[in-house]
């Protein structure tokens, strides 16, 4: 009998994709905007919520999940920021999904929240087709992957609502051409939001900060 594990892949995105929505669901009841952060490895996902979290921390009430496969290192560094933050361990998988993130929530003061951050596991091939529940997706990428990076990796930014290139400051000690990557980014998803980043040097940042604040001031009005 010849059979496929595409049936079963199917499956198991469906269940992904109905828990998702009561993510939201629940999310948008206690008017929380949740941004699902993926992205390369190492290209600079935590440090983006920690600059935002002290940037906007004091306007808004922000809370913050971290995915990993394994140890709290980035939750740590979320809890110095002194916000509520719950540390998700994968153990061999290589995304998030819908279900670990509802057990997340159940542990996060979502009454007290206005904005939610959660720091998918490091990689562009597997957070792409599990959905959270979050309102808005953002890949950020930086050029130290490399300035073919994006073109490789078509599929994960066509389903992103911003796409972030950072250390933008390093572009030309690593022989990247940043105008490159938004350009392959913009082919691949045209209606998409791409930002050239450097968290060190602020580049990028308020324009960041700028959809951050319109996309909770969008959710917000639509449902209150
Ligand atoms: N030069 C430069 N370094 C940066 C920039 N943004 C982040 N970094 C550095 O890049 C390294 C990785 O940053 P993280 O924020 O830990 O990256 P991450 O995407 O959360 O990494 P993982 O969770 O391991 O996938 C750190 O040493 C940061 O200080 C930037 O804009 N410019
Ligand atoms: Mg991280």
């Amino acid at each position: 009998m010849h059979t496929t594990d595409i049936p079963i892949e199917y499956d198991i995105l469906k269940k992904n994709t109905e828990i998702a929505r009561e993510n939201r669901r629940l999310l948008t009841e206690y008017g929380v905007t949740a941004f699902n952060i993926m992205g390369a490895i190492g290209s600079g996902k935590t440090l983006l919520i920690e600059k935002t979290i002290e940037r906007l921390g004091s306007e808004y009430r922000i809370g913050a999940i971290a995915g990993d496969v394994v140890a709290r290192i980035d939750a740590a560094r979320f809890e110095k920021h002194g916000v509520p933050t719950v540390g998700l361990n994968t153990g061999r998988e290589c995304h998030l999904d819908a279900h670990l993130v509802r057990h997340g929530l159940t542990d996060m003061p979502l009454d007290l929240l206005d904005i939610l951050f959660i720091e998918n596991v490091g990689n562009l091939i597997c957070p792409t087709d599990y959905e959270l529940g979050e309102h808005r997706r953002v890949v950020v990428v930086s050029v130290s992957e490399g300035d073919d990076i994006v073109e490789k990796h078509p599929l994960i930014f066509s389903t992103a609502d911003l796409i972030i290139v950072n250390k933008v400051d390093i572009a030309q000690a690593v022989n990247a051409d940043a105008d490159k990557m938004v350009k392959d980014a913009r082919t691949i998803n045209p209606r998409i939001g791409v930002l050239k980043m450097s968290l060190k040097t602020g580049e990028g940042f308020e324009d960041w900060i700028d959809f951050v604040k319109k996309s909770h001031e969008q959710y917000r009005l639509a449902n209150h």
